[in-house]
């Protein structure tokens, strides 16, 4: 809480470290560069193109385990798709790096199978679960949803998953349960930062069980019609798309239904800047910047925000 002294890079908004985001969009980046000499442009354009097949490589494994999920097109967006690359290279994954740009590299250790969750709490059926059972189990569908960061990047990207409402069914909630609690692996041997710095690892999220049975409300596998690589957060995590990303939390090993509201990670760093509930608002700036607009990774478009990140239909009636 207070007295926990927080380094200075956790402070810096990324979107303030604009060189980090610079070779994510090539040619954008080419043209923002004008008049610079052919040289520089080569130079530029070389390493970016370097980069992007050491991320196509790092790919290759978790491209090769495609998924098999019916489209669902209820859930399509108008924005274009985010490239594949761009977003297996801007990632937030603390418990690695706070570096957005090399999370790809630092997860190389980071072993997601096989992978056990367990779902414990105030149900009547708790039960621990190997993710590819589950996986099995479960009727996955595609949905492109968007995604926004409070930080304001944000990406529209194709998540494979299944409703967590389904997986709630299967141990059926007790009358007491308010609020679903989730929990990320604790292994500082492979996530180098979670020895690091005095912050409250693990990584925990919190949804209100309404939020949880809402339609929305996804457990993703997968991503671009294959399992999640590691720096997606695998072998599964959470996406609610009409909150900041930081709620959707990676990489689950347990879900727990209690009757108290958790305490989060974020929320216990800075509770003044990172709210429980954490709906996207362009009205309500964070205390040190604006939420009033958003801009796509890849191409850097900039949008105006839209409250509840456009999901507003589903969920305004849950405040
Ligand atoms: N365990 C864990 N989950 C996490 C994070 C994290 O650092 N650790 N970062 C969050 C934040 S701030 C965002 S924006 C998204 C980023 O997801 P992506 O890297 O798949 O785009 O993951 C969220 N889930
Ligand atoms: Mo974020």
């Amino acid at each position: 809480m207070a007295n926990i002294k927080i380094p200075k890079g956790w402070e810096i908004p990324e979107n303030q470290v604009t060189p980090e985001s610079a070779y994510i969009n090539r040619r954008k980046f080419i043209k923002d560069l004008g008049i610079a000499g052919a040289g520089a442009l080569s130079l530029f354009g070389t390493s970016a193109c370097a980069q992007e097949s050491k991320v196509a490589k790092q790919l290759e494994p978790y491209r090769m385990q495609t998924l098999e999920a019916k489209k669902n097109k209820e859930f399509t967006v108008k924005r274009e798709q985010t490239d594949e690359i761009v977003a297996a290279t801007y990632n937030n994954f603390y418990e690695f790096t706070s570096s957005k740009s090399t999370v790809w590299k630092r997860v190389e250790r980071f072993k997601t199978r096989p992978w056990e969750i367990e779902i414990s709490g105030l149900v009547e059926k708790p039960m621990t679960l190997d993710v590819d059972d589950l996986i099995k189990q479960m009727p996955l569908e595609e949905r492109i949803y968007r995604f926004r960061c409070v930080e304001t990047w944000a990406m529209v990207v194709p998540w494979i998953g299944f409703p967590m409402k389904a997986l709630l069914e299967k141990v059926q909630p007790k009358s007491e349960a308010k609020y679903v609690k989730m929990v990320t692996f604790m292994d500082p041997d492979v996530a180098p930062h979670q020895n690091n710095f005095g912050l409250p690892w693990p990584y925990v999220e919190g949804l209100t069980l309404a939020e949880a049975m809402n339609d929305l409300t996804l457990m993703v596998v997968g991503v671009y019609g294959h399992i999640l690589p590691p720096q997606h957060g695998a072998p599964i995590r959470l996406i609610a798309p009409w909150k900041y990303g930081f709620k959707s939390i990676k990489s689950i090993v347990s879900i727990e239904l209690t009757d108290k509201k958790p305490r989060t990670f974020w929320n216990v760093i800075l509770p003044r800047e990172y709210g429980f509930e954490a709906n996207v608002n362009p009205n309500v700036p964070h205390p040190r910047w604006s939420q009033a607009t958003e801009w796509m990774i890849g191409s850097m478009e900039r949008h105006p925000t839209v409250i509840y990140n456009g999901y507003g239909e589903s969920v305004a009636h849950l405040y």
